[in-house]
């Protein structure tokens, strides 16, 4: 490998791969990179090898390469990176080349790919190639297909990729930790015929979930269940990207799952069909139309829609999974007056405030302070007010003057004159109501059924 210094500055423009990599390069114990920017990086140019319509890593980059003799090569360096869930939190990981997840992986059905994988962990590892068609002893398991890599050590990986699809990587060792610490990337096989389902955009993220303490900094691996954190490539809204494109765009969107349960990724405006997943290409005669898919632990689905002009929510269904910390343990006290107690509190505690009575929405809207390195629980601003959003969300942002290529957030959507709800301010008749209910306050007060007073 003499021309290993060179290796990066061939492929051009991606200099965190390149700063990540020298700066760790002689070290002995494994020093965190700071993850210069988690921003969604533009498709890059092929620098060389058969052409192919390049996906958009959300919040993320795809790895540049070298040609050798025909076979493309990648390299790999697994080690521990400081990265910034969103503006305002800061956590220590473990991950590829200067970021996490790692950067995506992209090649070619047919190509020969050669995948350098240099161990910068304080513990062993291995890598395994998930949902890619391998010779079994390039299946990166540990001890069953091959010898751990060893902490400083460079293990290759060989194959010819034989089958087009969306698939990711992950290391596959000390699994609970490493993949609690973000070792894992996206990687794409493209089909040799770059006009097989091609789309105008394709974007690409991990659905991840991690549990770190409100003012902490490194996610607890030993969580089971009860995560707190709920990231598409290791962002949390308001920090995830939204996905650009112009309307009449045909965009897919792949997303693949690490986290310890399912993820139902609902998506507002257009419908879509699930076009593939990590097996393969779904047939069309075999599609239905949706508007939520379930992605669940271990699987990626790609889905495609037909853009129409507007900003459309793109979100987990699970309501808990958009908020960011804070949001356990909070009892209801929706519809509970909480006057007398607080008058007693704040005898003691001048500055205590009542939470909660009419709902949570008024967290969205409160200045409260928070422990440092620690986002709000809802949050974000929209052209109308706060959004109220955490975790995994974002915003499908379509218009219909998007340059073809152009990325860029165009902003806040401009709704055209009298297609916006707003408040009627006329006589209204009184609504009709569920029987058996007496008409009382509407809101907050707790309601019986006639006749069951008592109990
Ligand atoms: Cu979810």
């Amino acid at each position: 490998m003499s021309n290993r210094r060179n290796f990066f500055k061939a492929a051009g423009a991606v200099a965190l791969g390149a700063t990540a990599v020298s700066r760790v390069a002689a070290a002995s114990l494994p020093e965190a990179v700071v993850q210069s920017s988690a921003a969604t990086q533009p498709p890059p140019s092929p620098p060389n090898g058969r052409p192919f319509n390049p996906v958009v890593t959300l919040n993320g980059w795809s790895l540049p390469w070298r040609m050798n003799n025909n076979v493309k090569e990648f390299h790999l360096v697994c080690e521990p990176v400081v990265h910034e869930f969103a503006p305002g939190m800061k956590v220590n990981m473990w991950g590829f080349n200067g970021s996490s997840p790692g950067p995506t992986l992209e090649a070619v059905e047919g190509d020969r790919v050669r995948i350098f994988v240099t161990n910068k962990l304080p513990e062993p590892t291995a890598i395994h190639w998930h949902g890619v068609l391998v010779p079994n002893g390039m299946d990166g398991v540990s001890g069953l297909t091959q010898p751990a890599i060893p902490v400083g050590k460079t293990f290759v990986y060989e194959f010819t990729l034989l089958r087009p699809g969306s698939h990711f990587y992950h290391t596959h060792l000390d699994e609970q930790l490493q993949i609690a610490l973000g070792m894992y990337g996206c990687m794409v096989v493209h089909p040799k015929d770059a006009r097989f389902m091609k789309v105008d955009r394709d974007f690409m993220f991990m659905l991840a979930s991690y549990d770190v303490e409100p003012g902490a900094m490194t996610p607890k691996v030993s969580t089971m269940t009860d995560f707190n954190m709920w990231t598409w490539n290791n962002r949390v809204f308001p920090g995830i990207d939204p996905l650009v494109a112009r309307t009449g765009d045909r965009v897919r969107i792949r997303v693949g799952n690490l986290t310890m349960t399912n993820h139902p990724i609902h998506m507002h405006g257009p419908h879509f069909e699930v076009t593939g997943t990590d097996g393969g290409w779904v047939p069309k005669g075999a599609r239905w139309p949706e508007v939520t898919t379930d992605v669940a632990v271990g699987q990626l689905r790609a889905i495609e829609f037909d853009a129409l002009a507007g900003d459309w929510a793109i979100h987990c269904h699970k309501s808990h999974h958009t908020m960011n910390a804070m949001g356990h343990g909070v009892p209801t006290m929706v519809g509970v007056d909480q006057k007398s107690v607080a008058e007693r509190i704040t005898r003691l505690v001048p500055d205590y405030m009542v939470m909660g009575e009419k709902g949570m929405h008024d967290m969205t809207e409160m200045e409260m302070p928070l422990p440092d390195n620690t986002l709000p629980m809802m949050t974000g601003q929209g052209p109308f007010g706060p959004v109220g959003m955490g975790g995994m969300f974002s915003v499908v942002k379509v218009r219909d003057d998007q340059r073809p290529g152009d990325y860029k957030d165009p902003g806040a959507y401009k709704h055209p004159p009298g297609t916006v709800a707003y408040e009627f301010t006329g006589q209204l008749e009184a609504p009709a109501r569920a029987k058996g209910l007496p008409a009382g306050d509407a809101g907050l007060s707790v309601r019986r059924p006639s006749g069951h007073e008592g109990h």
